[in-house]
């Protein structure tokens, strides 16, 4: 089987690992063809390193759709994250309509974290965040963006206790129309994870893994990256947020281990054969359920 291809709408930011630098990567380790559409070019991220260039590629977006769709390319996924501006997301929704086919539209919609919005979106982008984020099967927000989406105090969107996270998992969804994996959760001191709202069962179920106490910049689009390679290569979304919610806390564990600083992102290409592992035994598991019992598993007649 070839392996399962994801238009991965972001930007290109050189230092401080976020966006691309994460996305392509992770998906790769994943087993997974990661086919960039990079929205901008920057030095760095905008959280903290000052003044970074940016040179933005939107004028490039319709020619690459033109050129894709003249080619007749279809994707099993198509991966949103940081925009740079309401025209940037009106044309990354129509190359969500132009390419989804029976594939999954996975919105991460960056637009904030620890309460505030980043220093580049402003409010007319983050409604046109919202309505980019309608197009979804899935969407990713933390709890400041829950907060922007629904309109809500973000000290009012407590993510401590489970008929909260329920409750906002589930208004996140629209009634029902897309999943939602809602992160930041932390049901206990020691540990964070994600609200898991399944529009194809109708159930929250909660992922967790131990929680790092540093910063991190770029863990969401990681947490975000694992997420949709894990769902476009066939695991479920508990499963999928699972697998994110881990491999984090331990990119996390490893980054702070060694005292590095926040601002870079955590210090996950070490750590991307587990990834790998992860997609190899998911695949063995498969095949040993589709052949049965063999000899010496199982019962004896
Ligand atoms: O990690 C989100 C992100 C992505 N891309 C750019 C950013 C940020 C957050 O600050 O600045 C350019």
């Amino acid at each position: 089987m070839p392996a399962p291809r994801v238009a991965a709408i972001h930007d290109l930011s050189g230092f401080g690992r976020c966006s691309l630098t994460i996305v392509m990567p992770t998906l790769s380790a994943m087993g997974v063809q990661c086919c960039p559409v990079p929205t901008a070019y920057l030095s760095t991220h905008t959280g903290g390193f000052g003044a970074n260039t940016f040179l933005d590629l939107t004028d490039q977006m319709g020619p690459v759709m033109d050129h894709w769709r003249s080619l007749g390319l279809t994707f099993d996924g198509v991966y949103t994250g940081f925009m740079g501006s309401e025209a940037q997301m009106a044309l990354t929704g129509a190359l969500i309509r132009a390419f989804r086919g029976d594939g999954l539209a996975v919105v991460d919609p960056v637009m904030g974290d620890h309460g505030r919005p980043y220093r580049t979106y402003t409010p007319a982008m983050c409604r046109a965040m919202g309505e980019l984020a309608e197009l979804a099967d899935v969407i990713t927000p933390n709890r400041t963006e829950a907060a922007i989406l629904l309109g809500e105090d973000y000290d009012g969107l407590r993510l401590d206790r489970e008929a909260d996270c329920r409750r906002w998992a589930e208004r996140l969804s629209l009634g029902g129309r897309r999943s939602v994996v809602l992160t930041g959760v932390s049901l206990s001191e020691d540990t964070l994870g994600a609200a898991c709202f399944d529009r194809d069962t109708g159930a929250v179920t909660f992922a967790a893994a131990p929680r790092v106490a540093s910063r991190y910049h770029g863990t969401g689009d990681l947490f975000a990256s694992v997420l949709t390679g894990a769902l476009v290569r066939g695991l479920g979304l508990t499963e999928a947020a699972g697998l994110a919610a881990d491999f984090v806390s331990r990119c996390a564990a490893r980054t702070e281990e060694q005292s590095l600083p926040e601002r870079e992102g955590v210090d996950f290409e070490p750590l991307l054969w587990r990834l790998g592992q992860a997609m190899e035994n998911r695949i063995r598991e498969e095949q040993d359920r589709i052949a049965g019992p063999g000899p010496g598993k199982g019962e004896q007649p």
